[in-house]
């Protein structure tokens, strides 16, 4: 990404393709007069107020052909969303007219903007802090209320502000303990090392209890993976389709009828959960099957829960499992693992060759169980979250992992000072905090951290 200001940057801010109107956007010094060079109306953008609207048309300027009727708004700056002077030509929407807009802007001198490239603007230039501009990302992308109403308060500045008042808490240490750094030459110990322990205590648990809140925040922001497993004609694609209420996925008497993985989502609870249903696990030599038996592994990797169907109307002898047991094995301590019991409209006498704990019995034909495992989804995959704990949810990995290595440097300071050894140790690991601290909201960011956060984006945002 290019960190320049001082050129004027132009892109197509509304989705391509055909709809209502399209938004064209500009934003830079040279925003005005761009714009006044392709737009004949009531008035010029150079002359007209901030937040004012005017009718008129796009001209051509060589050609002088009228490419559309639009509606030209004026932001100045820095009363604009990045600060700098914005126009924004709000034309029909199309293939065509908006393309055609914005190459007459290229023309005049616009460079094309980079993916977030607006909102970096926003963001060097002050108008929102690090956290806060990914909350706009978060907004666009947010499927649910609850992620929804997650990136509005981060957005707002909540978590931006209890970050800062953190880094506050920590500076004040910081202030003491240089005190006493001074003070210590001449043998005056000016503050009880208890206090500040018992400080760098209350901060390391701020810090910890924000960075547990991810657990509900990744799954607020991502939803629950969970895979569909279980050997040909268990009924995995069946259910797929009773859980989305159509026939999505091809199902057969045939075994080995799924080849390809086939994701899906719904929500449960204003949850999102997105199933995927895959390939039964048999051996097998046909290249196909076997490819999609791959795919079945890698679905189950990125499971959080994974769902091992049986077929209930069969007996199942226990070499017959042995890659359920495989994967309980292997995944025992990583991944939920629900037993599902198909097809219990059959009434076959069912021997639990496993001594399968707590299995939900269902029935993909009569629906009998589908409530039952719904429950058991959302019971087993939300987190037991404290959530009056942190007073707000972080929905971002990169948050997390700063808000990790906070809390080691602040513990490793707390520990320096318990056992008794000086001040200069501790403060070096609380400058660390600081640092990680100021990367959520943008003080500390290294730049290809912040290049890697908006080359996220889309472009026009
Ligand atoms: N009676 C009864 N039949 C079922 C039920 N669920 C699935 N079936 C039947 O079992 C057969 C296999 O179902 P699928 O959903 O294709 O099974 P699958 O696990 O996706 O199989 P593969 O894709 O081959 O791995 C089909 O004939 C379904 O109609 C059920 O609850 N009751
Ligand atoms: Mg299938």
């Amino acid at each position: 990404m290019v960190y320049q200001s001082h050129d004027t940057i132009a892109a197509i801010a509304t989705p391509i393709g055909v709809g209502g109107i399209s938004v064209i956007r500009i934003s830079g010094p040279a925003a005005f007069n761009m714009a006044d060079a392709v737009f004949r109306g009531s008035a010029a953008a150079k002359d007209s107020v901030s937040h004012s609207i005017h009718y008129g048309s796009v001209v051509d300027p060589v050609s002088r052909e009228t490419i559309d009727t639009i509606l030209l708004s004026v932001f100045r700056n820095p009363n604009s969303y990045t600060g700098e002077d914005i126009v924004e030509l709000s034309s029909h929407g199309g293939y065509y007219v908006s393309q055609k807009i914005l190459l007459l802007l290229y023309h005049m001198g616009a460079r094309p903007a980079e993916p977030g490239e607006f909102t970096l603007r926003a963001f060097l230039n002050g108008k929102l802090d690090l956290a806060q501009a990914e909350a706009v990302a978060d907004i666009i992308h947010s499927k649910t209320e609850r992620a929804h109403k997650a990136s509005v308060e981060q957005l707002s500045g909540k978590l931006s502000a209890i970050v800062k008042d953190l880094r506050e808490e920590i500076l004040n240490i910081c202030s003491l303990l240089e005190l006493e750094l001074d003070f210590s030459q001449e043998g005056i110990a000016l503050t009880d090392k208890n206090t500040v322990v018992e400080k760098l205590l209350r901060v390391e648990k701020s810090v910890n209890n924000l960075s547990a809140s991810y657990r509900e925040g990744k799954i607020i922001k991502e939803g629950i993976r969970v895979a569909l497993v279980g050997k040909p004609n268990a009924g995995k694609s069946s259910l797929l389709n009773v859980l989305l209420m159509e026939e999505r996925a091809i199902v057969s008497e045939i075994a080995g009828t799924t080849r390809d993985t086939i994701e899906e989502s719904i929500l449960l609870d204003g949850v999102e959960f997105v199933f995927n249903d895959t390939a039964g696990l048999r051996e097998s030599i046909d290249t196909l099957e076997l490819e999609g038996i791959k795919r079945t592994s890698r679905a189950i990797e990125g499971a959080d829960v994974i769902l091992l169907l049986l077929d209930g109307s069969l007996n199942h002898s226990p070499e017959d499992l042995n890659f359920y047991n495989d994967l309980i094995e292997k995944y025992r301590n990583s991944k939920s693992i629900l037993w599902l019991i198909n097809k219990s409209d059959i009434k076959t006498k069912f021997v639990n060759p496993l001594g399968i704990d707590n299995p939900i019995w269902i029935s993909c034909k009569t629906h009998e169980g589908i409530n039952a495992l719904k429950k058991r989804l959302l019971e087993t995959s939300l987190p037991h979250y404290d959530s009056a704990a942190a007073s707000v949810t972080i929905t971002s990995g990169r948050h997390r992992d700063a808000l990790e290595k906070a809390s080691l440097s602040i513990g490793s300071a707390r520990k320096t000072i318990e056992g008794g050894l000086g001040g200069d140790f501790a403060a070096v690991d609380l400058r660390g905090a600081l640092n990680y601290l100021g990367e959520i909201i943008g003080i500390t960011t290294p730049d290809d951290i912040l290049n890697n956060i908006f080359s996220n984006f889309c472009i026009g945002k």
